[in-house]
């Protein structure tokens, strides 16, 4: 992915429109907003965003169309809100309720841009093919362990393989399993083999990410046989017509739990991470990190580095730790690396 490096004087002109368009934003809510019918607040979900527009879920299942008032910051998918009908069909949000947790990718100016609210489970999808990298696979269970998320591993598209490369691929990655993360198998082809991630996804509110081309599309549309019709309702509720597809929407689960679907979640990434963080995000770590013999052992060649024993031990996975030090290397190479 090509990272645009902006120059001052485009990053102030971009605020500047911003800006602008929120102050017109701002005035339309609070016209709006003086002009309502005194109808008391009511309590929703943001089920679909697209720019400034949100469709929020009532009590009873029905959808609205709602622009939100500007001192909220950014509503998002997942979130849950007070809002105050204006019309049958349209609404202004008017508050944010406490989050459980936040997905965010930063913005152009290195800010943390929320994606979705509320998540509790994310499930990394893996497939035979394109083939699978530890490196990116490592850098989701280290965000979701940061966020405190529930971590599933699906290996999907597994009509691919014979028996035979079945063993193989799964002896590959039960060292995620031997970390202590479940580990499913599913195809979003075969409806039977949809059942055990039908059971992990009830009680939950999950995101799938992985590489594009993995099946999460095909997982999304296997498990929600009336995709369309909740596709067609969120776009007559919000006018946003054919963006619908593009917007991060949330959808409920026909057997239970409920399902975001984001475009933008490929690029999602911690904007700052502590030393601690990273350290305590590889969770097979966490026994080891007091015992080197230096407080402040890079884990690295150090003399007494009780993780590369743990490793010659058979503990830890060898190519875990290095994905660590490269994490490692990286965040000491960045400005924003904040320390212990
Ligand atoms: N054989 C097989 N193909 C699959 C499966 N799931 C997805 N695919 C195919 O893989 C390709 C990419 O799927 P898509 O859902 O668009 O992946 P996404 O980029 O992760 O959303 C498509 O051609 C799908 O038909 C599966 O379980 N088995
Ligand atoms: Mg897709
Ligand atoms: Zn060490």
């Amino acid at each position: 992915m090509v990272r645009r490096h902006l120059s001052q004087r485009q990053k102030e002109r971009i605020e500047k429109i911003q800006e602008r368009r929120r102050q017109q934003l701002a005035r339309r809510i609070e016209g709006v907003l003086n002009s309502a019918e005194e109808e008391p607040p009511r309590e929703g979900r943001v089920v679909a965003r697209h720019g400034a527009n949100l469709a929020v879920e009532d009590e009873t299942g029905k959808l609205y169309h709602c622009l939100s008032r500007q001192n909220l910051g950014h509503v998002v998918c997942g979130d849950r809100v007070v809002w105050q009908p204006i019309d049958t069909r349209n609404g202004v949000v008017t508050a944010l309720q406490e989050r459980r947790s936040v997905l965010a990718r930063p913005d152009y100016s290195g800010h943390e841009k929320p994606l979705a609210a509320n998540i509790t489970q994310l499930i990394i999808v893996l497939a035979p093919e394109p083939e699978p990298g530890e490196y990116l696979i490592d850098q989701y269970l280290l965000t979701a362990e940061v966020i405190g998320l529930q971590i599933l591993i699906a290996i999907n598209k597994i009509d691919l393989l014979d028996e035979d490369q079945r063993r193989k691929f799964n002896r590959r990655f039960s060292v995620y399993e031997r970390i202590g993360y479940s580990v499913i198998r599913t195809s979003a082809r075969h409806e039977h083999d949809l059942d055990t991630l039908i059971q992990r996804l009830k009680g939950h509110t999950s995101i799938l990410v992985g590489q594009s081309g993995v099946g999460k599309s095909s997982l999304v549309k296997a498990l929600l046989p009336n995709l369309k019709v909740q596709i067609g309702r969120l776009s007559e509720a919000t006018g946003l017509g054919r963006h619908t597809t593009s917007a991060t929407t949330f959808y409920s689960l026909p057997e239970g739990g409920e399902l975001i679907d984001s475009p933008g979640v490929r690029s999602f990434r911690l904007a700052t991470l502590s030393r601690t963080q990273l350290e305590n995000g590889f969770r097979e770590f966490r026994p080891y990190l007091h015992n080197c013999r230096f407080s402040n052992c890079g884990h690295g060649p150090e003399p007494g580095c009780a993780l590369l024993a743990a490793v010659d031990e058979g503990k830890i996975d060898a190519c875990r730790l290095r994905n660590f030090r490269h994490m490692a290397e990286r965040l000491a190479g960045t400005d924003r690396a904040r320390p212990r």
